[in-house]
Formats: C-alpha cells, sequence, structure tokens
C-alpha cells in the first residue's frame, strides 16, 4: 500500500544518510534489512537513540527559515518517546524549561515525545509555544499579546481562569491533546518561567513601560520528521536573537505596538513619518532588550553576530559537500538588513528532510 511505500522509502534514505554520514557505512545493509522487517510487520519502525539524536540534530540543519544553526551538533534530544499521554507530555514540558534556562545559560534542547503510529496518533502540544502571554479582546483594544487572542480564547473555554486584574503579560495554559481523550490544561508554575524585565541603558523612564520578555523561545507545535515517522509533540529551543524581540513582538503594530510610547520617552518629533521617529525609537526598543538579557544573565544574540555565524555555518556545510536550505525573507533581520551580510546573496531554497513541518493544528 502507498503509504507503507512512502514510509520504506523515507526510512532507506534517512538510515543511509545516518549510517554515512555518522558510522561510515558501517552496519547499513544489516540496519536495512531490520527497518523493513519492522515495516511489513507493523507499519512503523523505531529509531535507536542514536538515529533519534542524529534525525533531530539535522532537522535543525535543514530548518531553511533558521538563522540559528551554526550550532546544530550541539542540540541535546531527550527521548521521551514512551511518554503518550497528555499528563506525562505536561511533566516532560516543565523538564524542559528547566533543561533549556539553566539558569540563564540558555541550552538548546529538544524533547522527543511519542510518535503517530498506525492508528494511534502522538500526542499534540496546542500552543505554538511552550510559554506564551495571554491577549484579551476588551472594548479599548487587546491587553496582552493580540496574536494569543485565539489560544487565550480556548484555554478560557476549557475551564481556564485568567488572574485578576488581567494583565499585559499573564502566562497562558499548555493545552495538550492525547488521542480520543478531552485535551489536558496544565498551568506553568511561575518559577518554571525565566522572564527579563525591559530597561534602557540610558532611559530610566523606559522601564516606567513596564515591558518584559521571556528567556526561552520554545516551539511546540511543529511536527518533527524523521525518516517517515511524525513526532507531532516535539518541542524545541535555542535562544532569542533580540530582534525576535525587539523588532518583531514588541513593535509590530498588531503585537505590543510599543514604538509611539518609545518615541514620547525619547522625545522624538512624531509629527511625520519622514522624521524616522519609528526607525530610531526601534534601535532605542532593541539596544533596551539586549541591554537588559544581558544585565540579567540570560543568553541572547544581536542580528549582526547571529548573521556572521550563519555565513560561517553556510561556509562550513559547502566545505562538508552539503547542501544548506535557506529562505531569504526568514534569515534575513527584521532590522537593518542590509547592514548584515546575509542580506548581500542567494540562498539554495530546495526542501530536505529530516525537518520540522508545520501542524495542521492552527489557533489564533
Ligand atoms: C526560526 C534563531 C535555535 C529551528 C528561527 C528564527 C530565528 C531563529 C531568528 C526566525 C524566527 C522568526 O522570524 O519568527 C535561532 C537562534 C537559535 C535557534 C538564535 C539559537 C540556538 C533553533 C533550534 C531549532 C530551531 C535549536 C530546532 C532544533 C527553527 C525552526 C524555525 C526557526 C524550525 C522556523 C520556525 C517557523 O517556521 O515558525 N530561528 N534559532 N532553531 N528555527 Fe531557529
Ligand atoms: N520569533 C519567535 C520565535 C521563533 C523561533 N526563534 C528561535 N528559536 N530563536 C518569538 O518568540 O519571538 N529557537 O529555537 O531558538
Amino acid at each position: 500500500d502507498l503509504a507503507v511505500r512512502r514510509l520504506l522509502a523515507e526510512a532507506e534514505r534517512f538510515v543511509s544518510l545516518y549510517h554515512h554520514e555518522q558510522l561510515g557505512g558501517h552496519g547499513l545493509g544489516r540496519r536495512l534489512l531490520q527497518v523493513r522487517a519492522q515495516i511489513e510487520d507493523s507499519g512503523t519502525y523505531w529509531h535507536t537513540q542514536a538515529e533519534l539524536t542524529f534525525g533531530a540534530r539535522v532537522a535543525w540543519r535543514n530548518s531553511a527559515r533558521c538563522i540559528g544553526r551554526l550550532y546544530w551538533r550541539s542540540l541535546k534530544v531527550l527521548d521521551r518517546r514512551l511518554v503518550g499521554d497528555a499528563e506525562g507530555v505536561a511533566a516532560g514540558c516543565l523538564e524542559h524549561l528547566d533543561a533549556a534556562t539553566n539558569g540563564g545559560r540558555i541550552r538548546p534542547v529538544i524533547t522527543v515525545f511519542a510518535p503517530d503510529q498506525p492508528g494511534r496518533p502522538g500526542p499534540r502540544i496546542r500552543n505554538d509555544q511552550l510559554i506564551r502571554y495571554a491577549g484579551y479582546r476588551t472594548p479599548s483594544g487587546v491587553v496582552g499579546d493580540p496574536r494569543n487572542v485565539g489560544l487565550t480564547a480556548a484555554s478560557a473555554s476549557l475551564g481556564w481562569q485568567p488572574p485578576e486584574p488581567r494583565g499585559p503579560f499573564d502566562l497562558l495554559p499548555l493545552i495538550i491533546h492525547s488521542s480520543g481523550r478531552d485535551p489536558l490544561l496544565v498551568e506553568l508554575p511561575p518559577e518554571a518561567v525565566l522572564e527579563v524585565p525591559i530597561v534602557h541603558p540610558e532611559a530610566p523612564a523606559f522601564a516606567g513601560l513596564g515591558l518584559r520578555w521571556h528567556a526561552v523561545p520554545a516551539i511546540s507545535n511543529m511536527v518533527l520528521r524523521i525518516g517517515g515517522i511524525d513526532y507531532p509533540a516535539a518541542p524545541f529551543n535555542g535562544w532569542y536573537m533580540g530582534t525576535e524581540i525587539g523588532a518583531r513582538n514588541l513593535a509590530d503594530r498588531d503585537r505590543y505596538d510599543v514604538l509611539p510610547a518609545v518615541a514620547e520617552i525619547f522625545g522624538l518629533d512624531t509629527s511625520a513619518e519622514h522624521h524616522l521617529w519609528r526607525d530610531r525609537a526601534l534601535v532605542e526598543v532593541n539596544r533596551a532588550v539586549l541591554h537588559s538579557f544581558h544585565q540579567a544573565g540570560v543568553t541572547v544574540t544581536d542580528h549582526h553576530t547571529e548573521s556572521e555565524r550563519f555565513i560561517n555555518h553556510l561556509n562550513r556545510e559547502e566545505r562538508a559537500g552539503r547542501r544548506c536550505p535557506a529562505d531569504w525573507s526568514w534569515i534575513v533581520p527584521p532590522m537593518s538588513g542590509s547592514q548584515t551580510p546575509v542580506f548581500h546573496r542567494y540562498y539554495d531554497t530546495s526542501h530536505l528532510l529530516p525537518n520540522f513541518l508545520p501542524s495542521e493544528i492552527r489557533t489564533g
């Protein structure tokens, strides 16, 4: 049947890649026989721990939108494939945050929960990241993160009670689905979530905006696909590049939209766009983000450094004789693009597996 043939083909490609890159081709024939037998028997197969670790690292290496791939070999892989129940996934997510946060010295980590199997889908995490701030629609606009209005409403409809009073940075609970059961709501204990209050190195009034952001970006709704096997719950994280927070999350007009308030603090002339007050305020927000993370001892990088590292990564991959797919529109940082080396070139746009795929579940 078609699904089994597709699985066999993807499995063979992956297992061969693993044996060639990691073992100089040794033992491939024997492993292929095993994998084929398992697939013919059961319609699926089980990765060895070494295959899983390599597969997750290569999925990162193949993530065309990610500028942070220089360190792909150092990804820490937590094997939780025997965990498929929602309670177990919730506990694993808290362990993930602990291992990743590491007191501020952020470590790139992925936790891999149970795979999809024939007639038995794996667990799924509805939140697009483990840490998300609520967004509440009010008559005077959204309080909190407008991006998460849908996730907030979904949480409330499952019985989540927002804190009183509602604030702009309320932590949302996890929503975890496991096959055939009602979704499980789990609050994150505040001590599991390291956050950084955003202050400015020169302007004391900046702190008065009450801005903050979480230390760990942990994407939790993408499907990890390795050798034809889908792991639908496989949250992963690295550290933040400052612009993700300062030039997008806090600055986008459909997110926290802070630039007008920042312009006021710096006394910028906002009477006409041609004064470029938005651009000037944007730099100050981004300086504040990097300064605050550094001062708090939380790993973060700036877009110049991360761009240079990415160019080193491309060169290393080329020397290793591998393709390195990249998506210009995601790689180029959202401010000062032309001041970074990643702006001034073209990229391989092919799609390689293993990889992280968007999930079908969408909120918002
Ligand atoms: C996307 C940086 C680690 C996989 C991105 C983006 C940035 C970034 C800036 C674009 C995000 C956006 O525009 O919203 C970094 C940095 C890391 C890191 C600085 C530090 C180590 C990782 C790790 C993985 C990963 C550990 C997986 C194991 C991805 C994927 C995307 C992405 C799949 C695309 C997400 C999507 O389609 O929404 N990364 N990353 N990254 N990164 Fe990384
Ligand atoms: N822009 C998103 C996060 C996307 C992934 N970025 C990373 N990933 N740095 C945001 O929350 O702003 N990572 O795995 O480190």
